[in-house]
């Protein structure tokens, strides 16, 4: 629930669907297009039927459009017995949810830390109030004590994040432990990527506890045309990222999009001037994080809003900007099986190999790790011996036969 400085509906719907990102449930809208009130941001009246909404709908929290100053939500909880919070906290969270490596990690700090820094002044001085919902006491700290302490503190931040860039780890050499190839889904906010996932995901594989330990919450390991694929849901582009967050961004997305596919989704129900501009952001950014290289199919998503004619003109403007585009309807399932098929064309190069070893004590371990790793589809076990016939991407097949040659003294034949 929020207000916005114009009539912009859809930013309301960036809004929600940001929200439902960060793993929130909306259950109430309020806007307002009227001179604001400089205690709340919205008008004195329209926060009494804010904290009535509240109140009825059992929210747990507000979240505005528009950036609030610290007094603002200060005065809004207060009004509200809830935490508000604003569009620019709630990208952090959502950033600090997905972020799994100590390099996003410490750009997010940083990004918070410099958000905090620009309000320090107000915070101090509202904190010496007392405790307020979402508000962090601040003790009895002084604002320039306060302010050199973050200003140390972003330091340090800075110094730690230049050794990290040297040894990065990312997913995309954890991935490679896996045999499965990996698929993430890219594009901006409300282009219908937690739809796909969604409608690609109703194939889900019962994945056992180890690899699922080692998968995020937005990570599923998914079947068409009997191939298992990982498939990652991003947190995606993001309209009006505030320059501050740019980095954090990046290190978010960084992790997640280093895949051996990325579907880069567009809505196609938005203008062609928003279409092309999105895509060429979603291009840019690609490129610059040094995942140009990975192969892409561009999604042109939605189409179940637009005439049959304007599909094919946008497919046909798009040309020269996407390789592979598949015009589908994520929301009703049209075409999903003609893009499982370009997914399939794109990453179906999974070998099928077959070895027997002995069984020894080192056995056990080494099946283990292939079961967990790989498309393991027979295990016979015989006396002495095990053979064994999977499925994996060429890479990890080569690992396997690495081991069974130096491990087992046996061979790996392709069948
Ligand atoms: N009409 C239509 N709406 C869709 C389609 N796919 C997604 N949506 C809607 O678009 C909104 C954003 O979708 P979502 O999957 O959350 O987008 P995300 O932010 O990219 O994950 C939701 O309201 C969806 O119901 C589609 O193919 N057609
Ligand atoms: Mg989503």
């Amino acid at each position: 629930m929020q207000r916005r400085e114009r009539a912009e509906p859809m930013t309301l719907d960036e809004l929600e669907s940001l929200a439902e990102t960060g793993g929130y449930e909306v259950v109430g809208r309020m806007e307002q297009v009227r001179e604001r009130d400089a205690r709340y941001q919205i008008g004195a009246g329209k926060v009494e039927e804010l904290a009535e909404i509240v109140k009825k709908t059992g929210a747990e929290k507000v979240i505005f459009d528009n950036l609030l100053k610290p007094i603002q939500s200060y005065n809004l909880a207060k009004a509200t017995n809830v935490e508000a919070i604003d569009r620019f906290q709630l990208i952090l969270e959502i950033f600090t949810r997905r972020a799994a490596t100590a390099e996003a990690h410490l750009q997010i700090q940083l990004a918070k830390l410099q958000y905090d820094l620009a309000q320090a002044k107000e915070r101090v001085r509202l904190a010496k109030r007392g405790e307020q919902p979402g508000f962090m006491g601040l003790g009895a700290y002084e604002v320039d004590v306060y302010y050199e302490s973050v200003k140390r503190e972003v330091h340090a931040i800075r110094r730690k994040l230049k050794k990290i860039r040297g040894k990065r780890f990312l997913h995309r050499e954890r991935r490679a432990e896996l045999g499965f190839a990996s698929i993430s889904l890219a594009g901006y906010t409300k282009a219908g990527k937690s739809s796909l996932f969604n409608a690609l995901a109703q194939e889900e594989v019962p994945v056992d506890t180890a690899l699922f330990t080692t998968l995020s919450t937005t990570t599923r390991l998914v079947t068409f045309s009997k191939k298992k694929f990982l498939l990652t849901d991003t947190v995606g582009f993001i309209d009006r990222l505030p320059l501050t967050l740019m980095e954090a961004f990046r290190s978010t997305l960084e992790e997640t999009i280093f895949s051996d596919l990325i579907l880069l989704m567009v809505d196609a129900s938005e203008t062609d001037y928003v279409i092309e501009k999105k895509l060429s952001t979603c291009l840019e950014t690609i490129e610059h994080i040094g995942a140009a290289g990975i192969p892409t199919i561009t999604v042109l998503n939605k189409i179940d809003l637009i005439s049959e004619e304007e599909i094919r003109r946008k497919m046909g403007s798009l040309k020269d900007k996407a390789t592979t585009l598949v015009p589908i309807s994520a929301l009703n399932g049209t075409k999903i099986e003609e893009l499982k098929k370009e997914i399939v064309k794109e990453l179906g190069n999974y070998v099928r190999a077959s070895f027997t070893v002995p069984v020894t004590k080192d056995t056990m371990p080494f099946m283990a790790w292939l079961f967990k790793n790989a498309d393991v589809q027979t295990a016979d076990y015989g006396a002495h011996s095990v053979r064994v016939v999977f499925e994996a991407d060429p890479s990890f097949a080569e690992r396997v036969r690495n081991r069974v040659e130096k491990e087992f003294n046996s061979k790996l034949e392709r069948t």
